[in-house]
């Protein structure tokens, strides 16, 4: 355990340098104690518009700490009438909301009570920038050692961005086992709405546990890699109902919260009027169908059509065809009432049959324009990373970048080793890519392969150059001047995507797959930026006693690492 060691020992000489563990948080925050004020409370984000403030550059900081107490167990449900085994946050499914503003800090404590048996857990918050508590991105294996049985781990970040999102366990694929939950950030005005509906979150779902499919997905048997999902919810439900007002706009915030497939959105009669990509507000543009990749989410206003008293309407989320999903029940449904309680009896527009037959990828990236224009500056390196599925010396089908498929070390934290200026990773199935002091970084990322993949990173929101089928010609960028930009977006089969990236937030930040069997199965890379100024960074003490919190249980119990770790 020698590098254990020197991580815990410089860590202790960063912590007698300062009292304060947090120094990129606000002054006031030690003191503050969890106010309860109504959200959106105003405008505590001050003057900040969409388009008069940088959210990279200049996020606001309002004081304000909300915080939340999270206790995770093992438990038994049957939310579609199947009973199965959970983790669950609170007991709830989906677990309970995190609502913040924009700038306020969020605070979550995480007790880990799993049994039967123990595992560890850790949490991740989708989206969110996390710069200067990149420690808190809730990674195990790269950002933090996993919070031990009977553990408890206290969150704290930055609401940094606003809009939609989730968080979700990131150890194995615990969060397919329920760990999960929306996150909403309240900013400034996007567009004019009435009616703010929360979440909807659609949810591929499957009877077995978690940990059972992983045992079944990454196996020599290529029949057992193709788990097909079971059932498809709304918010959790076979038949979730929504009130909505004739005459009034009203915001849905979609997100994928699935392990597996891709969603097609749509309410019948409905026209859907989109503002956000992720947590990006774009320049709105109406359509029927809204595709959702595992990870993303999309805002999008809804307004009654005409009539509409009285009626009520079918909503629907499908698990798109053609090798975007693997499931044995690929609808969900859900109703719309504006003050009624009859069921309804609507029809599907054509054009949402259409798209969940034949597009499997998101809408063409020219029609999205973020509303705070950026223009990405000239990469300072391109790497090339190429998708595979192959066997292991061992027989097992697994997922590779560039050829190797990841493989967390628990214990081993990538960027913890970094603060503590150590970035050699001997390991190649830690699949590091070191992008040294690179300002601007580009990936090109082919899919040679017959399944699509959802790619998502951590600690950014990247530029989308360029996305497509076949190979990039390499100079084509759409939109040169405001590309799209998001935190997950979708490489077709047999396609390539290209994002890039300024380089303003040195990490250690997984690049990866958001199907949970395909990132179980090694589609993974660490992206390490700036290691000279994470070696800057100061480190709480609570890293390194998670670590060696973890370190003396699994001095105890082998933790038995069916797949990657992530
Ligand atoms: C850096 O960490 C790696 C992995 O833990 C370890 O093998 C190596 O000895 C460490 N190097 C130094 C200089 O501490
Ligand atoms: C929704 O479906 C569940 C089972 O799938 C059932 O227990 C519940 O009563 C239903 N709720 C409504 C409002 O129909
Ligand atoms: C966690 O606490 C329970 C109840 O006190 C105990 O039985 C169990 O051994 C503890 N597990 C660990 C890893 O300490
Ligand atoms: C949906 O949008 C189309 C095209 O803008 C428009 O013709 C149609 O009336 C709209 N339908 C509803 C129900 O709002
Ligand atoms: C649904 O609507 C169709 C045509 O609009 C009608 O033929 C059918 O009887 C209706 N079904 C019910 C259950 O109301
Ligand atoms: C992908 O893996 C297969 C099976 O191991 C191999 O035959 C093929 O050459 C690989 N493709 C690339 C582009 O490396
Ligand atoms: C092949 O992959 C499996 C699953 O990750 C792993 O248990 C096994 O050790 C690997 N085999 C080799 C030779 O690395
Ligand atoms: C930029 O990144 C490449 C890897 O893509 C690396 O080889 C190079 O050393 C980096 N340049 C600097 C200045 O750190
Ligand atoms: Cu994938």
């Amino acid at each position: 355990m020698m590098r254990f060691t020197s991580l815990v020992a410089l860590t202790w000489a960063s912590l007698v340098a300062g009292q304060n563990n947090y120094p990129n948080l606000p002054v006031n925050f030690l003191q503050t104690s969890n106010p309860v004020t109504p959200l959106p409370n105003g405008y505590p984000w001050g003057t900040c518009t969409v388009q008069n403030t940088n959210p990279y550059t200049n996020p606001p900081n309002t004081g304000v700490i909300r915080s939340y107490d999270f206790t995770i167990t093992r438990e038994t449900k049957s939310p579609d009438g199947f009973e199965r085994s959970f983790l669950l946050v609170n007991d709830q499914f989906p677990g309970p909301e995190i609502e913040a503003n924009w700038g306020d800090t969020i605070q979550v404590t995480v007790h880990n009570q799993i049994t039967g048996p123990e595992e560890g857990t850790a949490i991740h918050w989708h989206g969110l920038l996390q710069k200067g508590t990149q420690y808190m991105d809730g990674v195990p294996g790269i950002s933090q050692c996993p919070i031990p049985p009977n553990g408890t781990f206290t969150y704290t970040f930055n609401a940094d961005l606003y809009g939609t999102s989730w968080y979700h366990s990131h150890y194995s694929a615990q969060y397919a086992g329920g760990i999960f939950g929306p996150m909403i950030i309240h900013g400034p005005a996007i567009a004019p709405y009435d009616i703010d509906i929360g979440p909807v979150m659609l949810t591929d779902y499957f009877h077995k546990d978690y940990f059972s499919l992983v045992e079944d997905v990454v196996s020599t048997n290529f029949n057992e890699v193709l788990q097909p999902s079971d059932n498809n919810l709304i918010n959790g439900q076979t038949n979730a109902t929504f009130q909505f007002t004739p005459g009034k706009t009203h915001r849905l915030r979609l997100i994928n919260s699935g392990a597996e497939g891709m969603q097609k959105f749509s309410i019948d009669g409905h026209n859907l009027t989109v503002i956000a990509q992720d947590f990006v507000p774009v320049q709105s543009f109406s359509t029927q169908v809204v595709t959702l990749g595992v990870g993303q989410r999309t805002d999008v206003l809804v307004t009654a059509p005409a009539n509409a008293d009285g009626k009520s309407y079918t909503m629907r989320s499908t698990l798109a065809g053609n090798g975007c999903a693997v499931t044995n029940q690929p609808f969900a449904t859900a109703t719309v009432f504006y003050n009624t309680k009859l069921q309804p009896n609507t029809t599907a527009w054509p054009s949402f049959l259409t798209s969940v037959a034949s597009q499997c990828a998101n809408d063409p990236i020219d029609i999205t324009q973020p509303l705070y224009s950026l223009t990405p500056s000239a990469p300072t390196t391109t790497k090339d990373i190429a998708i595979n599925f192959t066997q292991n010396a061992t027989d097992f089908w697994l997922w590779t970048m560039n050829d190797i498929s990841f493989r967390a070390d628990y214990n081993s934290p990538v960027f913890l080793l970094a603060a503590t200026g150590n970035d050699s990773y001997p390991d190649p199935q830690w699949n590091v890519y070191n992008f040294g002091s690179n300002t601007s970084i580009r990936v090109v990322i082919e899919n040679p392969g017959p399944a699509a993949h959802p790619m998502h990173l951590h600690g950014h929101d990247f530029y989308v150059l360029n996305v497509g089928t076949g190979t990039w010609d390499g100079t084509t960028i759409v939109n040169a001047a405001n590309p799209q930009r998001r935190d997950t977006q979708i490489v077709p089969a047999g396609g390539f995507l290209v994002i890039q990236f300024e380089a303003d937030n040195p990490g250690a930040w997984p690049l990866h797959c958001h199907i949970a069997w395909h990132v179980s199965a090694g589609l993974y890379v660490t992206v390490l930026e700036r290691p000279a100024d994470i070696a800057n960074v100061q480190v709480p003490s609570i890293m390194a006693q998670t670590c060696r919190d973890w370190s003396t249980f699994t001095g105890e119990d082998v933790v038995d690492q069916i797949d990657s770790g992530l």
